[in-house]
């Protein structure tokens, strides 16, 4: 079991990195664990602010993600989005029913004149979820796609797109004039901190945008705590969503090794899967500690194995007595 006296504070997107924070969640006590979300993602839709990985963390903490898809309510009905579509509303974006009532709550709050953090934090108090979820800053940033002919939306390209259009730059709009969230800059720099951690989310889709802020990205590679990842590439395949042949496109080999590179300067280390563990030794070359295990996450044992597994090297690296073999 990991040391009750430590917190652990996580980097995530949606989906893939809410398997990890899922395992956390069940590992450790709530007040051990914090969140700091990508709100690049968001967008304003029919008029709702949608922040689909706020919501993806919330839901899935809450044991009422849908798990099929990873993203939305379980059991949901879909009225709203069949008398929309009777009215020539745009329904590219498919919003449950229930799922629509967390918009139009946090849309309530935020007219209220509730901060995005204060918002999410009442709606965690609303799902029962006690492990904070804190968004990257309560100013917009929006991740924008350019591709040869335009500049389009994150939700234009990952949805409404299905992520087809080749990428070939990300920027992540308004990021100069946002600040961190201070819960989230609170949370990097909490004391007792035992580890930062990295989810396996998109780098370049979900951490970068994190990372984009400058005050969050010089407190994390100022921080004394060991930074350590897990790398999404798992032997050239993403586990999911466009990772691959995002990395493609931006010309980079699908490989654990990328994956090192790009957080080269972030990371104290790595986690990568077992199946790569030929790359070991030029990860290690970049100066990156490196250990390997099983990192695909299907069962709930899985994603609590993995949990584990971060917290022991996050601790190996801390007391720097890592074990050369592995
Ligand atoms: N993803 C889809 O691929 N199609 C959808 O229609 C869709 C709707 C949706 C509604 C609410 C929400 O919170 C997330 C939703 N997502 C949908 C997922 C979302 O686009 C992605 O999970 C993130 O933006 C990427 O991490």
């Amino acid at each position: 079991m990991s040391d009750s006296d430590f917190k652990y504070t996580v980097l995530s997107g949606g989906v893939g990195g809410a398997k990890l924070v899922l395992g956390l969640h069940k590992i450790l006590a709530p007040e051990q664990l914090s969140v700091v979300v990508n709100t690049g993602d968001d967008f304003e839709h029919l008029g709702l602010p949608i922040c689909p990985d706020i919501d993806t963390l919330i839901y899935t903490l809450a044991g009422t993600v849908n798990p099929t898809t990873g993203w939305g309510l379980n059991n949901e009905s879909w009225y709203f989005m069949e008398a929309l579509k009777q009215l020539g509303g745009a329904t590219w974006f498919s919003l449950g029913d229930r799922d629509l009532a967390t918009h139009i709550r946090r849309r309530d709050l935020l007219v209220k004149g509730q901060t995005l953090s204060e918002a999410t934090l009442t709606l965690l108090r609303e799902f029962h979820v006690h492990t904070p979820i804190i968004p990257m800053s309560n100013t917009p940033v929006r991740t924008k796609i350019k591709t040869n002919s335009e500049t389009l939306d994150f939700q234009d390209y990952f949805v409404r797109l299905k992520a087809e259009p080749a990428v070939t730059e990300i920027i992540y709009a308004g990021n100069d004039q946002a600040a961190g969230s201070p819960d989230a800059l609170a949370a990097l720099q909490a004391n007792k901190l035992g580890a930062i951690i990295l989810t396996p989310s998109n780098p370049w889709l979900s951490i970068d945008p994190i990372l984009s802020l400058s005050d969050i990205k010089s407190t994390i590679t100022n921080s004394t705590v060991p930074v350590v990842g897990i790398s999404p590439i798992v032997s050239g395949k993403a586990i999911k969503g466009p990772t691959a042949k995002l990395m493609r496109e931006l010309g980079m080999d699908v490989s654990a090794y990328s994956i090192a590179e790009h957080y080269k300067g972030i990371l104290d280390g790595l986690i990568i899967d077992q199946q790569d563990a030929d790359q070991c030794d030029a990860i290690r070359a970049l100066g990156l500690q490196v250990s390997t295990t099983n990192t695909i996450m299907n069962s709930l044992d899985d994603k609590k194995a993995l949990a584990e597994f971060t917290l022991a090297f996050a601790r190996q690296i801390h007391t720097g007595n890592m074990d050369s073999s592995s």
